[in-house]
């Protein structure tokens, strides 16, 4: 049977997390690393919204957002239960502000030049607002829901990562430790560095790697 092939993007934080739960989950994924500049035809013929990362399966489902590729993995294989952990409680509502208004406030603090109405400053500002809301919450437990990872931990710090990235000395010297322990935790597990491997930008016809 052919294995499921992924459309990624290395340094993308939604392809981090799908990268996330399909090594977890331990399936043969082909992955085809692209150039967003220049996007393979067959991921736009399967997907033509044209963003990672994009799974398609050997029945020609295609799964073209980043938490449903989460979801599908798990329900593969989840040895360690983070979706039944992420069911106990309401992980939907966090996921939910950081890839609405946290990543509009990454985004902005990460291009300042492109949206010039505010200071870089500002959006720095609104990002930590959810940035305090995650601080607040691992005062309570080393992971966002609890002892243990759930879903919720691999689909947001990705997108932390990226926003302490963006002025790493500032980020050393703000006062949120339990955030900076919990996404030290998560950065230096070895299936994170499984995920950043790096593999050339896919050409049709190579030999496939995988995840
Ligand atoms: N809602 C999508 C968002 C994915 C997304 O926006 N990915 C970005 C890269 S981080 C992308 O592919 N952008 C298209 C482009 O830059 O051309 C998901 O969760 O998978």
């Amino acid at each position: 049977m052919p294995s499921p092939i992924l459309y990624s993007y290395r340094r993308c934080p939604y392809a981090m997390r799908a990268r996330m739960a399909l090594k977890y989950c331990n399936l043969m994924i082909e992955v085809r690393e692209i150039s967003l500049r220049d996007k393979p035809a067959h991921m736009l013929e399967n997907s033509p919204k044209g963003t990672v990362p994009v799974l398609v399966l050997p029945d020609q489902q295609v799964l073209e957002q980043s938490l449903d590729i989460m979801h599908w993995a798990l329900s593969q294989h989840d040895p360690a239960g983070w979706v039944l952990a992420a069911q106990r409680y309401n992980t939907q509502a966090l996921i939910a502000t950081n890839d609405g208004p946290f990543k509009a406030a990454l985004d902005r603090y990460k291009y300042p030049d492109r949206y010039p109405d505010r200071p870089q400053a500002d959006y720095r500002a609104q990002g930590e607002v959810f940035l305090a809301e995650l601080e607040a919450r691992l005062n309570q437990y080393p992971y966002l829901f609890g002892p243990g990872i759930t879903l919720a931990d691999i689909a947001i710090f990705p997108f932390v990562r990226q926003f302490s990235k963006v002025d790493s000395l500032w980020f050393e010297q703000a006062d949120y430790p339990k955030l900076k322990a919990w996404l030290s935790t998560l950065t230096t597990m070895p299936l994170f560095d499984a995920i950043m491997h790096k593999y050339p930008t896919w050409q049709p016809g190579q030999a496939p790697a995988y995840l």
